[in-house]
């Protein structure tokens, strides 16, 4: 049967990290389904559809991965597409508890799905979108830690 893991988060804006983990999933997965959280609207820099965007042009064409937004519980965005695997990065401790509690969370009211975890290779570990966002700001250096477009869209955002 085919394996299918979603992969899911704000990707505000999607990094080099997060484009690490997808590699590595889709040599574990048949399919990997990244997904946009909509509820990370609040706060966030980029729209759910720019956010999109980026990740599909980061990405390119590749028939095992798709790229996607959802609404409302994870859990049951996971459920309705088949999937039984939850696909997560970790960085440092810091990311543990939250990352506990969440899982924790899910398997509770879907004990048919579980959480897994990769570590985060060793260029990226102190990466994140926040981190990127405030480098950008500052008009800071960001082309080792981010793919090109989303390169062009935080000069674009910042009118540069
Ligand atoms: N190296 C490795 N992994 C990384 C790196 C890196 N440099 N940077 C980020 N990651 C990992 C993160 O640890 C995470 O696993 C994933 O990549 C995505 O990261 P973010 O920051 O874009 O996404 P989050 O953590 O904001 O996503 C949170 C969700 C959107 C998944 C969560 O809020 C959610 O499920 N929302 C829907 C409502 C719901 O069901 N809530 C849970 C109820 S308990």
């Amino acid at each position: 049967r085919e394996h299918i893991a979603v992969y899911p988060g704000s990707f505000d804006p999607i990094t080099n990290g997060h484009i690490d983990i997808i590699h590595r999933g889709l040599e574990v997965f048949d399919t990997l389904i990244v997904a946009v959280a909509r509820n990370s609207e609040k706060n966030a820099l980029f729209t759910i559809d720019e956010r999109v965007e980026m990740i599909r042009e980061a990405l390119g064409d590749n028939p095992r991965l798709k790229v996607d937004s959802f609404q409302g519980l994870l859990i049951d965005y996971v459920a309705r597409k088949g999937a039984r695997v939850i696909l997560r990065g970790l960085r440092a401790v810091s990311d543990f508890e939250y990352e506990f509690q969440i899982a924790q969370m899910n398997h509770s009211v879907n004990d048919q799905i579980d959480t897994l975890f990769m570590m985060t290779s060793v260029p990226y570990g102190y990466l994140s979108s926040s981190i990127v966002k405030e480098m950008a700001n500052h008009n800071g250096p960001i082309d080792p830690f981010v793919p090109p477009a989303v390169k062009l869209a935080l000069d674009r955002k910042h009118g540069r």
